[in-house]
């Protein structure tokens, strides 16, 4: 296992499509531990592998509160959304330190491959309906700022493009 560098916007690769997966077979098995490994680092409750660069349609969360609950979500699918909609204090691990809230269905049925590639389907409320919805978000390019005003989306890209200069001016 090993932690990954999480990428942050603004960069390209965050906006890129997934793939879906043809097989769950040992490189996707790693992929999975390396993410998992990456977001227990970060103190993260989710992950989406184009976060650390990778395009494929691939998920970690753990929304567990005192011991480690992991969950793997394989080419997930969304199949019911409720027209109930509640709002959420969202953040990302691409997008350091910036929060704000956001509007989702309020519950969702998602079907999708688990760790050993079998079929699955999970009824989500709560924070784990608002943290699938946000990880599959990141496998269409979407992320959670998308959602604001175009004002309150510019200034946070705009913060984190300085905050990215200052690191890049540290290490030259
Ligand atoms: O760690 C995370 N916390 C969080 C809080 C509210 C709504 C969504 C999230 S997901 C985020 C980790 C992340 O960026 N996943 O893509
Ligand atoms: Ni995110």
């Amino acid at each position: 296992m090993a932690v990954k560098t999480i990428l942050t916007e603004p960069n390209k690769l965050l906006r890129q499509v997934s793939l879906p997966v043809e097989k769950v077979g040992n490189e996707e098995k790693q992929l999975m531990d390396d993410m998992l490994e990456t977001m227990y680092e970060a103190k993260g409750i989710g992950l989406a592998a184009i976060q650390i660069g990778i395009p494929k349609r691939i998920i970690v969360m753990d929304i567990g509160s005192k011991k480690k609950e992991p969950m793997y979500f394989i080419n997930p699918v969304i199949k019911n959304k409720n027209s109930e909609h509640s709002t959420y204090e969202e953040g990302c691990l691409s997008v350091p330190n910036q929060f704000a809230e956001v509007d989702r269905p309020s519950t969702c049925e998602v079907e999708f491959l688990d760790y050993n590639g079998n079929k699955k389907i999970l009824k989500a409320s709560g924070l784990l309906a608002t943290c699938i919805q946000h990880e599959m978000d990141h496998l269409e390019g979407i992320l959670f700022i998308d959602y604001l005003s175009k004002l309150k989306k510019m200034m946070i890209v705009k913060k984190l493009s300085k905050q990215k200069d200052k690191v890049d001016r540290i290490i030259v």
